[in-house]
């Protein structure tokens, strides 16, 4: 029985988004009746967004999963019938069985992602799947390439608060889209501006967050490595350093220095499609003290080089002794600052030796097509994740999915378009119905939420379903023994020492608590965590890797620089997320569906002009991948050459029943084996 507390209704926003809002929830005859946002927490400061303003709506959804379902119809129509729990684990049981005896334990594979930010509903899987012996999912497909970039240069994913940049004198959102994307980092640079902050957003296109900014730079996609060398050439060649800092804290600025004459800002104006005074004039900006406060996005590492790019961007603020100002720095992600013993969570000792082999979700197409692939993957088990809508190179995906001879279970809230091709499907409670630990990748509290709902029809958490499977495997019995409070007890005594203060009493008491850490936090005032203790500008790391020891810009593999593809595919496209669904969650909504309208491309006015393209025509979108339909939005808010795709919709939602990921492929980009969705080339023509 799972306890409800309809008296003091705090909750968290579970959803796999920086910022992890704080909520006050009312519930009324069982039903979710509003959802507002907390104004007691100190970050997210009573703010939450549009979405989750709906969540009731999300949560009584009439596509929610509410008991086992078998398929009846064929793969990709959402037919099913009805069954019992009993029916459904012991199927699952036989079935991987068989297939574990026929083809060994590597044929089955979990795939899942941050459906749920909590830690518990995340990890419930991986003891299971370890100890049968499936094969490992490397989970790539959001911030691996972005934290592998950072890390080389500071050697771990945290930064100084956001919460800083109120005092700052300049504050760079570089490649966020706020507005959308983390709606209280909006506030803050509210706060920052109205305390005298100027306000620049580099971005290939003007989003709202640009709109509110003193200054936009349009840059191309894929450019902001040499944009950011142009900034440091500036810097050094004008003297705007901070050589104390650069002393003390940082290893390899002479080489650096030695590298930088290739960069100057008539060198790269081209190239990042912004005149030589702008660039300077950013630089100049930048350079005028340590009080510059740079907001990264996950966003812009999703290219060919996006490691580089957050490699690049974190060497800024050591040069101008940022990190060591209580209002300057950086901050791209605070994902590791909790620094978590995440094995209590994951078991890795329960691996059998040697250790499985790996599959990159991105390439999750290719792992259920290759005939080359051996075991092939014969079971595959999805929670958490919309493979369907998500993954890159959507084709392939739904070809894989499509596959008689896969037997696929997928554990889900809602009828997704993965749903759709599974074999048995199994109803999933949310983060109103389950009690789970949350933290952050945007802000530096942990948070508790507990359950305010009952579950709906039959709905089990993560957690109880991979219990009941481990039971009926007779695998990890041991830990899913345990309850769930009692593993994140566990989990937080086992954390560093900034995260073992906060306990269990004080999360279900007050809903949050700050990690130790200190205020101002700067993490990087006397160095860093790398091999050297130093900020990095020059790494042997990425050295012994193959890359290029300094930030050097390389241009993309599928971008303006290859003659070859132009021809067929002249236009720069990218894919950054819409306002109201969050990756593909939300596309369910018929209400935030009508709010965002349709599935658009957005044409500059001499792109759309040349191509016989008025606003609001229907058009193909097409890349060497494949195609899809749009409506096109004629604009200046993108420059000539660049189209912008907002939003991942549910393919079944959208015109011609495909949608944004058939264009975007599954190569993995320089370093962390991420995806590069933004480094696209494609062409846009009238239906
Ligand atoms: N509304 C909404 N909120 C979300 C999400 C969502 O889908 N919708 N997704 C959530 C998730 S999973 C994540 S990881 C975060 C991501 O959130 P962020 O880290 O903020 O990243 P994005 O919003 O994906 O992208 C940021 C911006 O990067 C820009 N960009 C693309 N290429 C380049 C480039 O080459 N250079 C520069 N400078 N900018 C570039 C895009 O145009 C976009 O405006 O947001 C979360 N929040
Ligand atoms: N074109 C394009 N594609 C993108 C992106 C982009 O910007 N553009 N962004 C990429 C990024 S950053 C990310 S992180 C990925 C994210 O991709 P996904 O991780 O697939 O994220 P969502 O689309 O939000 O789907 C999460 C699913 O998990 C379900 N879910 C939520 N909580 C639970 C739970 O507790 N248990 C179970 N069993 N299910 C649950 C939800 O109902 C939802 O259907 O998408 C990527 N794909
Ligand atoms: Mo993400």
């Amino acid at each position: 029985m799972i306890p409800c507390y309809a008296i003091m209704p705090a909750s968290v926003c579970p959803h796999d988004c920086p910022s992890c809002c704080s909520l006050i929830v009312t519930v009324e005859d069982g039903r979710l009746t509003s959802v507002t946002g907390n104004p007691a927490h100190p970050f997210t400061q009573g703010v939450i967004c549009g979405k989750v303003r709906e969540y009731a709506e999300r949560v009584h959804s009439p596509l929610r999963v509410l008991t086992p379902l078998r398929r009846v119809g064929p793969k990709g129509r959402g037919e099913f019938a009805r069954i019992t729990w009993d029916d459904a684990i012991g199927e699952i049981a036989r079935r991987w069985r068989a297939v574990i005896a026929e083809h060994g334990a590597e044929a089955l594979l979990p795939f899942s992602y941050a459906g749920s930010m909590g830690q518990v509903q995340y990890y419930a899987g991986h003891p299971l799947f370890h100890a049968l012996g499936a094969s490992r999912l490397e989970r790539s497909i959001c911030v691996s390439t972005a934290y592998a970039g950072w890390r080389a240069t500071v050697g771990v994913v945290t930064g100084n608060d956001s919460e800083q940049m109120v005092g700052a004198d300049l504050v760079v959102l570089w490649g966020v889209n706020a507005a959308y994307s983390t709606v209280n980092v909006m506030t803050l640079v509210k706060q920052a501006r109205a305390r005298g902050a100027y306000v620049v957003v580099v971005d290939p296109y003007r989003t709202p967050t640009a709109q509110q900014a003193d200054e936009h730079l349009m840059v191309r996609p894929g450019s902001d490595t040499a944009l950011a060398l142009a900034v440091m050439h500036v810097l050094v060649a004008e003297g705007r350093l901070d050589r104390d800092y650069i002393g003390r804290a940082t290893l390899g600025f002479e080489r650096l220095v030695e590298h930088l004459p290739a960069y100057s800002p008539d060198a790269v104006a081209a190239s990042v499609g912004l005149p030589a005074e702008t660039i300077v004039r950013f630089a100049r900006r930048y350079g005028a003290g340590p009080r510059s406060f740079i907001r990264i996005g996950i966003g812009l590492s999703r290219h060919d080089n996006g490691g580089m790019t957050c490699r690049t961007l974190a060497c800024l603020p050591a040069l101008t002794g940022a990190y060591a100002d209580p209002h300057g720095g950086a901050l791209l992600s605070s994902g590791e600052a909790p620094g978590f013993d995440f094995s209590v969570l994951e078991r890795p000792d329960l691996l059998p030796r040697p250790a499985p082999r790996v599959v990159n979700m991105i390439q999750l197409g290719r792992a259920l097509t290759d005939p080359a692939l051996a075991p092939p993957v014969k079971a595959l088990y999805v929670y958490s994740s919309n493979p369907a809508a998500v993954c890159p190179n959507q084709t392939l995906v739904l070809e894989g999915l499509a596959r008689e001879d896969l037997f696929t279970v997928v554990h889900e809230q809602v009828l997704t378009d993965t749903a759709h091709y599974a074999d048995l499907v199994l109803p999933a409670t949310t983060s109103m119905e389950h009690e789970d630990l949350y933290r952050s990748y945007g802000q530096f509290t942990l948070q508790l939420a507990l359950p305010v709902l009952p579950p709906p029809g039959e709905a089990l958490s993560n957690w109880e379903v991979c219990a009941r499977l481990a039971k009926a495997l007779g695998v990890a019995e041991a830990h899913y023994a345990t309850s769930v409070d009692a593993l994140i007890r566990e989990f937080l005594s086992r954390g560093a020492a900034t995260a073992r203060t906060i306990s269990y009493e004080q999360l279900r008491r007050d809903g949050w608590a700050r990690l130790d850490l200190p205020r101002p936090y700067m993490p990087f005032a006397h160095g860093a965590p790398t091999p050297s203790g130093r900020v990095e500008f020059y790494s042997e790391t990425m050295a012994r890797q193959g890359l290029p020891a300094l930030p050097t810009y390389v241009p993309l593999t599928e971008g303006p620089e290859r003659q070859d593809l132009l021809r067929r595919f002249p236009l720069q496209c990218i894919v950054p997320p819409n306002r109201f669904f969050l990756n593909s969650s939300f596309s369910q909504s018929a209400l935030l569906r009508r709010r965002q309208k349709t599935p658009t491309v957005m044409l500059a006015v001499a792109d759309a002009a040349a191509r016989g393209i008025g606003d609001g025509d229907p058009v193909r979108v097409e890349s060497a991948r494949g195609a899809a339909r749009f409506t096109a939005q004629v604009t200046d808010a993108t420059r000539p050459g660049v189209v912008v795709v907002e939003g991942v919709w549910w393919h079944r939602f959208h015109p011609g029943g495909r949608s944004v990921n058939v264009l975007t492929d599954d190569r993995v980009t320089d370093m962390g084996g991420g995806p590069a969705f933004h480094s696209n080339l494609v062409e846009v023509s009238r239906v």
